[in-house]
């Protein structure tokens, strides 16, 4: 393969990547309409790199059957929403070594201030999660998750931004230190979208691990439940439907759900609603999200049904994903003076003397 000036090796096509965490029993629609749209159309021009973060779940002590089938759920929810894995490569986090090697790199380059720094981890402990040094040291792993694909372009939602800045700081210090090695990632985060909100609490985000059950709709939640929550939705003692995040948080979160699904542009919602009431504006979305759901949960069940299938899908996906990875590592190594292996052979020894 050629390799552009520094050694990073030219591409046919730029990059894509992103992850999730097998942390819940389903992805939920702040997951889909903030990240997985974008992965689906990522797909069409860029190569595109996609997994299951199971080490990143390791964060959260869980039973091993449970990671088991919820890394198989969140692989088969990834495909259900569009990703294909003919185009994109799919596949485990832990089945690439190199995450986790590249990710000690990144945490030798990391100062403990600038760790210390990073919201998630405060946040996410301040609101009860074991704090382990894994959950500290989870934006360095994340960095190398993106660093050692080369990739381009990252989408994710808003809450990962941070986490961007510090992979292309991190990035951009190998690259000073060691020579041009590492491609810098630009985020991929769709202002409208990024930040889906709780329908119960519409100040706060979505979060799989965070919001009660009522504020999430989960994508495998049943038709009938998920109607019940976006009718159950908080709005506000208004009646104008309209697009204002600041003061009408839970009315904005729905027309963006509306929006996003449907590809109708906010302001031609706002005109369509014109006149009408917050029930109707509901029994629509509940409308829209069950019938792009339908077809979703069919899939899904489909996938799971057939875990030999689907683990077949994520080694293939690996089998790409590694071509890459190992020759990142190599050069990584290389430039940081590490030696390569020597290839054992016995055979060739000198005898002791
Ligand atoms: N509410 C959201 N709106 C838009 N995008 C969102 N994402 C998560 N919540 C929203 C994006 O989905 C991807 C999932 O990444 P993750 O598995 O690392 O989980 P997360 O970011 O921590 O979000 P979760 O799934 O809701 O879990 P917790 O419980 O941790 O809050 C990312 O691209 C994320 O930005």
């Amino acid at each position: 393969m050629s390799t552009k000036a520094g050694g990073i090796p030219a591409r046919i096509r730029p990059r894509s990547l992103s992850g999730m965490q097998p942390t819940s029993d389903s992805l939920h629609i702040g997951n889909y309409v903030g990240a997985l749209v974008n992965w689906v159309e990522l797909q069409n021009t860029y190569d595109a790199f996609y997994f299951v973060a199971d080490l990143h779940a390791l964060t959260v002590p869980t039973a091993p059957e449970v990671l088991r089938r919820r890394t198989r759920v969140t692989a088969a929810q990834f495909i259900a929403a569009g990703v294909d894995p003919e185009r994109s490569a799919v596949f485990c986090q832990s089945h690439l070594p190199q995450h986790a090697e590249l990710g000690w790199v990144m945490a030798c380059l990391t100062a403990f201030g600038e760790a210390s720094r990073m919201t998630q981890f405060k946040d996410k402990t301040a609101k009860g999660q074991q704090s382990n040094v894994g959950l500290f040291s989870y934006p360095m792993l994340m960095a190398a998750d993106i660093l050692i694909y080369d990739a381009d372009r990252v989408p994710v939602g808003e809450d990962q931004r941070q986490h961007l800045e510090i992979t292309r700081d991190l990035a951009m210090r190998f690259n000073q230190r060691y020579g041009e090695t590492l491609v810098v990632p630009e985020p991929h985060i769709l202002k409208q979208t990024a930040k889906l909100m709780e329908l119960s609490d519409p100040t706060s985000k979505m979060s799989g691990s965070v919001s009660p059950d009522a504020g999430v709709v989960w994508l495998s939640d049943d038709p009938k439940r998920i109607a019940k929550k976006i009718k159950s939705a908080v709005t506000d003692a208004e009646m104008e439907i309209r697009y204002d995040p600041e003061t009408k948080p839970g009315v904005s979160n729905l027309l963006v759900i509306q929006s996003a699904l449907t590809g109708v542009p906010l302001p031609d919602l706002e005109s369509s609603y014109a006149g009408q009431g917050y029930g109707a504006l509901k029994g629509q979305v509940a409308e829209i999200v069950v019938d792009a759901v339908a077809p979703f949960q069919a899939t899904m069940t489909e996938l799971l049904s057939d875990p030999g299938e689907l683990d077949r899908i994520l080694a293939v996906g690996a089998q790409r994903a590694g071509e890459v990875s190992a020759g990142t590592l190599a050069r990584v190594k290389d430039r940081m003076g590490l030696l390569p292996p020597l290839r054992g052979d016995r055979s060739s020894r000198k005898p002791p003397a």
